[in-house]
């Protein structure tokens, strides 16, 4: 019986703790991740998808082996042009979903490995750091969608993206 109970208090209940310490962890969602395809030359490209938190946390950085190096975007007007820059987290508030959406915050795939077909899938690694500087990182798949996918409503041309990404390096 001694052995017993000494089994559950080792073995068990650290288990239980540690199951507990992964469901907390798990807090944010990601919805239809996708990457708008590339033509030609193109070394770069955006992909988007909903993020949803159950906890206030920050998207911080991105990684994906289709890409040499990723970064998180934004795209806001300045003086009447859509243009594109670089920032070091996308606030994800407990509770709503942040979209990434062509025209605004993105994630941005610079230097591609190859060139991305539609219907291919590329995954992507998300880190995501609350408010208690915890990480936790997310994989997805994003499906890679045609180069004109989202361009309708105040979307960028993918060539005055791409160029505007070009001026800002
Ligand atoms: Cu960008």
């Amino acid at each position: 019986m001694t052995s017993s109970r000494s089994f559950v208090s080792r073995i068990v209940v650290p288990l239980l703790l540690s199951l507990c310490a992964t469901t907390a962890m798990a807090q944010v969602t990601i919805s239809n991740p996708w990457v708008r395809g590339t033509v030609g030359g193109m070394k770069a490209t955006g992909a988007f998808m909903q993020i949803a938190s159950r906890a206030d946390t920050r998207l911080v950085g991105a990684a994906s082996p289709a890409a040499k190096v990723v970064e998180v975007h934004e795209m806001a007007m300045v003086d009447n042009v859509m243009r594109m820059r670089a920032i070091a987290a996308i606030p994800v508030p407990a509770g709503r979903t942040v979209e990434l959406k062509p025209g605004g915050y993105h994630v941005m795939l610079i230097d591609l490995v190859r060139p991305l077909e539609p219907g291919a899938s590329v995954p992507i690694t998300l880190t995501f750091e609350g408010k208690d500087g915890k990480r936790e990182t997310v994989q997805v798949k994003a499906e890679v969608r045609p180069l004109t996918a989202g361009a309708g409503a105040g979307g960028p041309a993918p060539a005055a993206h791409g160029a505007a990404h070009q001026h800002g390096r």
